[in-house]
């Protein structure tokens, strides 16, 4: 018997997969397309204050959080703030951090790395993007009776978590930035969340600006980020 014809016995409580099977010459097909359509996606720092609906947020932050998690916890909170009050708060808080990390807190190594992204302590897109996500990690769970329950994997979850995020707002048609105002303790008290959570990404989401300029850089290449060990299945 071969090993895809092998049958498995399940424990209580499974239920059938639902899986849309191909042939292997459509997903070679979806492989590169993916490939390209990922490769597409920018981290764009200049947004267009057009307003986006939060229907549409709705089911990006919801296809964010079916990602996969330590015991299917989902430690993660997904923090979606329009209103432009709570947005010049999160700015001036960011930029008051950014400020002392760019004069003082950051080695010369990291301002030479950052160089060629040109950025620095202001951060005008956390007000002009219509949507600022801030993904919170929770170190546990505080449920219903108070009691605490304790979550796995966190850091390896929720980042899978803004993974599958960032790509489904690439695939939506919208774009973001990944960005990580240091420290950020500051959203915990503007967003009140509670002690269990700690904040681990924030992202502006929107339409880039019109004439949206993004650094000029390229991907490293297959050879660079893969090693393939094939043996005899080569
Ligand atoms: N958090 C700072 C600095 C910064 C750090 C890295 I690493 C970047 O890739 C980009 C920026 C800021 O947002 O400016």
């Amino acid at each position: 018997m071969s090993l895809t014809e092998e049958r498995h016995s399940y424990p209580e409580g499974y239920t059938r997969l639902h899986f849309k099977r191909q042939p292997i010459e459509a997903v070679a097909h979806n492989a590169r397309a993916i490939d390209k359509n990922f490769n597409e996606r920018r981290s764009v720092r200049h947004f267009s204050s057009r307003p986006i609906p939060s229907s549409i947020m709705q089911n990006l932050i919801m296809a964010g959080s079916s990602a996969p998690s330590g015991a299917h916890h989902q430690p993660w909170t997904f923090v979606a703030v329009a209103d432009p009050v709570v947005k010049s708060k999160i700015r001036a808080a960011a930029e008051a951090e950014e400020r002392l990390s760019y004069a003082q807190r950051m080695p010369q190594e990291w301002l030479d790395a950052l160089a060629p992204l040109g950025t620095d302590a202001r951060k005008p897109f956390l007000e002009q993007a219509p949507w600022l996500v801030i993904i919170f990690a929770q170190n546990y769970a505080i449920l219903p009776d108070s009691t605490h329950r304790k979550n796995y994997y966190v850091s390896e979850s929720v980042g899978i978590a803004a993974g599958e995020f960032i790509a489904a707002v690439h695939q939506a048609g919208l774009a973001c930035l990944t960005h990580t105002p240091s420290p950020m303790k500051f959203l915990s008290e503007i967003l009140q969340r509670p002690v269990s959570e700690r904040p681990y990404l924030l992202l502006p989401v929107g339409y880039p600006a019109d004439d949206c300029q993004v650094p000029d850089i390229t991907r490293k290449g297959l050879d660079e980020v893969a090693v393939f060990m094939m043996g005899d299945a080569g």
